[in-house]
């Protein structure tokens, strides 16, 4: 049987608020304010187990060495560490934050993820993002890759490629611009890619950048194998860019047959649901589109509540369950709007709010934080059990969280050297509790 695994990606010691994504509303709002490592990882940990309660199987993808040293290196530094972060940060407050943020623990944006009922050989594809768009995002790729190569190492049931080219053609920010639509978990069904940007037409009206290109989506669903007929490129709309949805999830989810997205979200949305409808028919399924109109939720209230960033997920009876920022019961109008869906005639029976505040003051919502990955049973067989989550070990790794990290960080604890020894010391104990030998540049 197939399921669908949630990789959340855990929050790094490191976590802060630099301020550094251009068209993410709230890590611009919240530049240079102090944030909770140790709060945001307890969050995150609070949101798998309450996954694993509702019956799901849930994994975890390790945080990335930050400071990055060796990116201060590759840009002329030289000494010990501890000496080379020091002077970078004398030098350059900005370019340390760069360097030092948590931001992997986004992992929708670690790599677009092809079921093997998609791809051409039957396995599961993989292809880490390269993040070129954002500076600090673009350093995670060459771990990212890595970290999935390690984790889904059997070669007979899963693909790691390489990422894309680093290149504004290229520009790929991963599943956050992806979703599936099909009967069910196992089954064959479309996949939807959502591109920001052509990046061989210009294009007007954006004030904030399009992350992801029509040329990233395209080259991914070749090298994963998937066929024209089970594809679709679609735009993302100038007016949700401008108004904060850097990425597709801010707006739009799917599960199974269910597309649950705002008004605003598409380019030509009666286009859309027309394609989706046809390719359905061919594929077996029928669409649920649950749409939130402009006039009872403005586009305002979507990205300050993130409503649509939430995980719909599948039960094992079937049922599908929202999980939601509690931002979104925060607002009105968000809340109406999935109070509504609740009463209608669709799958979802239930909502779960969660407090992801830390996360969520740099943009980051429930479904920002976890990496899909549908999986049969030998290819769950497959996966590096050390990141596949228990209440045990979920136990294990607030212990862990407790012990390695601070209550409070700022922007100038990032250029201190016996902050680096500290972050160091935690992930080499993290390594160890999930058995993933050295995978860090600092263990080689
Ligand atoms: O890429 N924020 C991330 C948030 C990513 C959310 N992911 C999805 N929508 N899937 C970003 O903009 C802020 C870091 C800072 O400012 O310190 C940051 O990188």
């Amino acid at each position: 049987m197939s399921q669908e695994i949630n990789f959340d990606g855990l929050v790094g010691p490191t976590h802060n608020y630099g301020g550094l994504s251009r068209g993410n509303l709230a890590s611009d709002k919240n530049r240079g304010r102090a944030s909770n490592p140790r709060g945001a990882a307890l969050q995150g940990l609070e949101k798998m187990r309450k996954l694993i309660g509702l019956g799901l199987t849930q994994g975890l993808l390790p945080p990335q060495e930050r400071p990055f040293i060796p990116g201060l290196r590759a840009v002329g530094y030289t000494g010990t560490d501890g000496q080379i972060l020091e002077k970078a940060f004398q030098d350059s407050p900005a370019l340390v934050a760069n360097m030092s943020a948590a931001s992997s623990m986004w992992t929708a944006n670690a790599a677009t993820v092809s079921a093997g009922s998609q791809t051409s050989d039957g396995r599961v594809h993989l292809t880490p993002a390269n993040l070129v768009a954002m500076p600090h995002r673009a350093l995670e790729a060459e771990q990212t890759h890595r970290t999935l190569s390690a984790i889904f190492k059997d070669t007979n049931h899963f693909n790691v490629h390489a990422p894309l080219p680093a290149n504004s053609l290229f520009g790929d920010e991963g599943a956050a611009n992806h979703n599936r639509l099909a009967s069910g978990h196992g089954a064959k069904g479309l996949e939807l890619f959502v591109y920001g940007r052509d990046a061989l037409r210009g294009q007007s009206g954006l004030k904030f950048p399009a992350r992801q290109t029509l040329q990233a989506s395209e080259a991914v669903a070749r090298l994963h194998g998937l066929s024209d007929g089970e594809t679709l490129f679609v735009r993302q709309s100038a007016e949700a860019i401008n108004a904060g949805a850097f990425h597709n999830d801010v707006v739009c989810v799917t599960n199974d047959n269910v597309l649950f997205f705002h008004e605003a979200a598409f380019e030509d949305t009666a286009l859309l649901e027309k394609q989706v409808l046809a390719k359905g028919n061919t594929l077996g399924f029928k669409p649920v589109f649950l749409m939130a109109k402009r006039d009872a939720l403005p586009l305002q209230d979507v990205i300050s509540s993130y409503l649509f960033n939430s995980q719909l997920i599948t039960l094992p009876n079937g049922d599908m369950n929202l999980i939601l920022p509690i931002e979104t019961e925060e607002t009105a109008s968000a809340k109406a709007f999935v109070d509504e869906c609740l009463a209608g005639d669709n799958p979802i029976t239930a909502a779960h709010y969660m407090d992801l505040r830390q996360s969520m003051s740099n943009g980051g919502g429930p479904a920002c934080l976890r990496l899909r990955v549908q999986a049969n049973a030998s290819q769950q067989a497959g996966i590096h059990g050390g990141v596949m989550m228990t209440p045990a070990k979920i136990d294990a790794l607030e212990n862990w969280v407790r012990q390695h990290y601070r209550d409070r960080l700022i922007a100038d604890d990032l250029g201190d050297a016996a902050f680096l020894q500290e972050t160091r010391e935690a992930l080499d104990a993290l390594t160890q509790l999930l058995d993933l030998g050295s995978l860090y540049d600092f263990q080689r």
